[in-house]
């Protein structure tokens, strides 16, 4: 059984190195910061108890070491691994490692995380629990046979997608039977030399859906809990710029019907540790595509709605904690907006490393900003490019988006060009005011610019 936590290895960089510390720290646990060379003098090594080196600048030499990062834990007797999002946060092999050393992994089970990682087999399981699916193929479509009969059961458009996809990376269209042959072929391919496994699926396109997810957490005796929903529709080439808590889309009705469906779900699979899942709503109806089995970079919005820290409730339940509380005690007050604010052109996208000169962070009520920056700080150029999160929430929609438009106002980045003035012309659009928007709204409207 899991025992008390009494020293974190963060295995991450950046903000959400940050958040994770300043909930090990308000919950009297010491933490580990481990770091490549190029992070030598970055805030997350400044701010932690101690630090290791892990390697060379690129992330699969450091951060995605998992040798080095083992033994980083070890050497300084941490007790447990929080892996932020991204780099192993999702890596089945790393959890079995961690576990394999007597180290707590705070996340789902190696083997919760592996299923999800199977986009066949999650869908599969959550089928079978009763949560809705995108119409489309039973399982893998191994034959152009079976692409056929799909498409003559479900009717085009259709979306070809790697078993071991995720995120939009190796999906195909097929409009007709014309290109059906070519879509399942290419998406085949594509998915071999991406992720060494060729199984694709297939699903109804659907044209302009919204994507929202919803927050879960569970601990290891059966008790499961939503946060209620986000609303991410608002992305660009697949990376998200502006996440909302709830969704403008969404009433109290179709929260508590959804959250009801997912959490009965996750109890009988089982389910630890905290999880999304990622739906597209189009007419009214929901549809099940992906489980996200890490903390998610927008949890925040989660956080101020339900006033909640999730990075905590990942810790206590790692721990061997029971929640504690129930559904009804999570009460969803006013609306949240997170701005994703990366070093980049606002125009052209492109990354936009180097030093930072001034950095001034909007304050006030309803107002959070999470990021590692601080003035001096040189953005280095081997990583993602997100350097601040301004999260704010206030009674209703529309004075979060008052409150959001001071925010990024007041809110200085010097030296490197961001994405604040692409933000700042989001929210003042009326369409965005009105909540009226699909997964294909931001393209058109950064395109109009
Ligand atoms: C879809 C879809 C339409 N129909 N599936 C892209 C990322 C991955 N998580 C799933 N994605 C999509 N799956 C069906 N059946 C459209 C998308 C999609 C998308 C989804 C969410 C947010 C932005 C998106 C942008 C383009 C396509």
């Amino acid at each position: 059984m899991a025992a008390p936590i009494q020293k974190v290895l963060i295995a991450n960089r950046g903000e959400i190195a940050l958040r994770v510390q300043r909930a090990c720290r308000e919950m009297g646990i010491p933490t580990v910061a481990v770091h490549s060379t190029a992070d030598a003098e970055a805030m997350h090594v400044r701010l932690a108890d101690e630090s290791v080196c892990i390697g060379p600048p690129a992330a699969r030499d450091s951060y995605l070491n998992a040798a080095a990062i083992l033994s980083a834990a070890i050497v300084t007797g941490a007790d447990a691994i929080h892996p932020g999002y991204g780099f192993l946060s999702e890596n089945a092999a790393f959890a079995d490692m961690v576990e394999a050393h007597g180290l707590t992994f705070i996340g789902p089970s190696p083997d919760h995380i592996r299923m999800m990682g199977d986009k066949i087999a999650a869908k599969a399981a959550m089928a079978s629990l009763g949560v809705p699916l995108v119409p489309g193929s039973e399982g893998e479509v191994a034959t152009l046979e079976q692409a056929r009969a799909v498409c003559a059961a479900i009717g085009y458009p259709v979306l070809v997608k790697a078993a071991a996809g995720g995120g939009g990376r190796g999906m195909k269209v097929a409009r007709d039977a014309d290109g059906l042959e070519e879509a399942w072929r290419v998406a085949r391919a594509e998915a071999r030399a991406a992720f060494g496994n060729e199984a694709v699926y297939m699903e109804k396109y659907l044209d302009r859906p919204r994507h929202i997810e919803l927050q879960v957490m569970a601990d290891a005796y059966g008790h499961v809990v939503h946060f209620g929903e986000r609303d991410c529709s608002l992305q660009r080439r697949h990376q998200k710029l502006l996440e909302e808590a709830g969704s403008p889309a969404l009433d109290a009705t179709q929260r508590a019907r959804l959250g009801t469906t997912v959490t009965g779900a996750l109890r009988q699979l089982g389910y630890r540790n905290a999880g999304t899942l990622e739906f597209l709503y189009q007419d009214g109806q929901f549809a099940f595509i992906e489980m996200n089995t890490r903390l998610q970079v927008e949890h925040p919005v989660t956080e101020m709605v339900c006033d909640a820290d999730l990075v905590r409730e990942q810790i206590r339940v790692a721990s061997g904690e029971a929640l504690g509380y129930t559904q009804s005690d999570i009460v969803m007050r006013g609306h949240a907006i997170e701005c994703r604010i990366t070093a980049e052109d606002p125009d052209s996208f492109m990354p936009t490393p180097g030093l930072v000169s001034v950095y001034h962070p909007p304050g006030g009520p309803g107002v959070r900003v999470d990021s590692a920056l601080y003035a001096g700080y040189r953005v280095p150029p081997f990583y993602d490019s997100l350097v601040a999160k301004l999260i704010v929430h206030a009674p209703t929609r529309a004075e979060a988006i008052a409150r959001l438009r001071r925010s990024l106002d007041e809110f200085a980045v010097l030296g490197i060009k961001t994405t604040l003035p692409l933000h700042q012309r989001i929210v003042e659009d009326a369409q965005f005011q009105a909540g009226d928007y699909d997964i294909h709204w931001l393209e058109r409207f950064v395109a109009a610019q």
